[in-house]
């Protein structure tokens, strides 16, 4: 069965640090504003935090671990778009309400991995 099939909490599937900047809200463009990114992989979401880095211990309280957005995957499109920067390693996650993340990261191997992740999470939404 599926890791959430009795309605618990859903499986971790992958977290990490990635460059993101939000292009597009409910289909209106957006200026760019690239930053990095703490991203989660939970169940349908694709849930981020600021980077950790960037913050104090003290800001580090867990009422101050709240995300500061999410993303529902059922219905998103993934493509690379490294016609959309200047940067390699660039996708773009379109969710079915219009919004449109860029995701980065100069490792090769670690981007690989989040597009296959994110697009295996899609795929299994779709055929549900
Ligand atoms: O697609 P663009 O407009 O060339 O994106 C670049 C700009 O957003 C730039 O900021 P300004 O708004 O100050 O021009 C950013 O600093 C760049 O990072 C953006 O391009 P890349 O190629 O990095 O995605």
């Amino acid at each position: 069965s599926s890791p959430d099939s009795d309605g618990g909490t859903p499986e971790l599937e992958k977290a990490g640090l990635l460059n993101k900047t939000k292009i597009a809200e409910g289909g209106r463009k957006l200026r760019k504003n690239w930053s990095p990114s703490w991203v989660v992989l939970v169940g349908n979401s694709l849930v981020f935090f600021k980077d950790p880095k960037s913050q104090t211990p003290s800001s580090w309280k867990p009422g101050n671990s709240r995300p500061e957005s999410s993303v529902d995957l059922r219905g998103a499109k993934l493509n690379w778009a490294n016609d959309l920067s200047s940067k390699k390693n660039v996708f773009k996650l379109r969710t079915i309400t219009g919004n449109e993340f860029l995701l980065q990261s100069d490792t090769d191997s670690l981007i690989r991995e989040w597009y296959n992740t994110i697009k295996n999470v899609i795929d299994r939404l779709d055929r549900e």
